[in-house]
């Protein structure tokens, strides 16, 4: 067995939950691979989940682990980085649980800058209810909630949390697994608050009601729609109609939630105002 695996995964817990093609084990083998090649203490490393297919991350890996309520991750991780900054700090969240019912955590959570990695395996669904639509199902396409083709445009969770302040914004996909790796030591390197949206697929909730009868063809999907964001530069709007962008979409540089708290807490003890 890889040592990755052997070393970040809890084994008493596998077998996993996920059914067969499910995208989130790429996506957890490429954060295991990050946590090796960033050689990170697992005793100083928290991961926090909300609740949802992707959400069980954090039962299978073998850190610190906060499984929590829907949305809510992020409000949980919050908690724990301002009472201990010295942790790394990871959220593992669903599309629906990120953008939907943690919508305003996730917004605040770029706002504050808060040094936290998020990673939001976007399958486009509810995958563990059965298939609701989120705010990233695609317009026109199918979901319980959705039989005739979703109405509602979605959203582009990068350009969201870009805008509402975060520091590190990446999008990869189960496809360019190597990639997404890189993209995950980039963001935990980054000191505020990272969010890698990792391009996932659903055969079950999403695919079989969308024309992709399987894994393998929502992954060709993947591929032939994702582009670089540095080949995109050389191409025209006709060329990249229908397509999305993956790689390092955006990087800035902010002041960070916790230092600028100990900053204040150091100057109220000092008998400032
Ligand atoms: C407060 C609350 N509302 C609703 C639910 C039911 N629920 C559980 S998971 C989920 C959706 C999960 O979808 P997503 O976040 O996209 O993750 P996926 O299962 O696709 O990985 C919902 C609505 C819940 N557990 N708690
Ligand atoms: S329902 Fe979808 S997201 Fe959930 S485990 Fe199955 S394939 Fe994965």
């Amino acid at each position: 067995m890889n040592s990755a695996y052997e070393k970040y995964f809890r084994q008493d817990r596998l077998p996993h939950i996920w059914c067969p093609g499910c995208g989130n084990g790429i996506v957890l083998s490429a954060f295991a691979r990050a946590m090796e090649e960033l050689n990170i203490d697992q005793d100083k490393t928290v991961v926090v989940s909300g609740i949802g297919c992707s959400s069980r991350a954090t039962t299978y890996v073998d850190f610190n682990t906060l499984h929590t309520t829907h949305g809510r991750a992020l409000a949980f991780a919050t908690g724990v980085k301002l009472a201990n900054p010295e942790l790394n700090v990871f959220v593992f969240m669903g599309d629906g649980d990120s953008s939907a019912i943690g919508g305003n955590h996730l917004i605040h959570a770029s706002r504050r800058n808060i040094d936290i990695t998020a990673i939001i395996i976007d399958n486009n669904i509810y995958g563990m209810t059965g298939g609701q639509y989120s705010p990233l199902t695609p317009t026109g396409k199918k979901a319980t909630t959705a039989p005739y083709g979703m109405v509602e445009r979605n959203f582009d969770l990068c350009e969201l949390v870009k805008g509402a302040g975060a520091t590190f914004v990446a999008r990869g996909t189960v496809y360019h697994a190597k990639q997404l790796t890189d993209l995950i030591v980039a963001g935990a390197k980054n000191k505020g608050f990272s969010v890698i949206e990792a391009v996932s697929q659903c055969p079950i909730s999403y695919g079989r009601r969308n024309k992709m009868k399987n894994a393998l063809e929502m992954i060709n999907w993947q591929k032939e729609h994702a582009v670089n964001v540095k080949a995109a530069q050389k191409m025209n709007p006709e060329q990249l109609k229908d397509k999305f962008l993956i790689g390092e979409l955006y990087r800035a540089e902010a002041p960070e939630y916790t230092a600028e708290y100990d900053k204040l807490i150091e100057r109220v003890q000092k008998g400032g105002k």
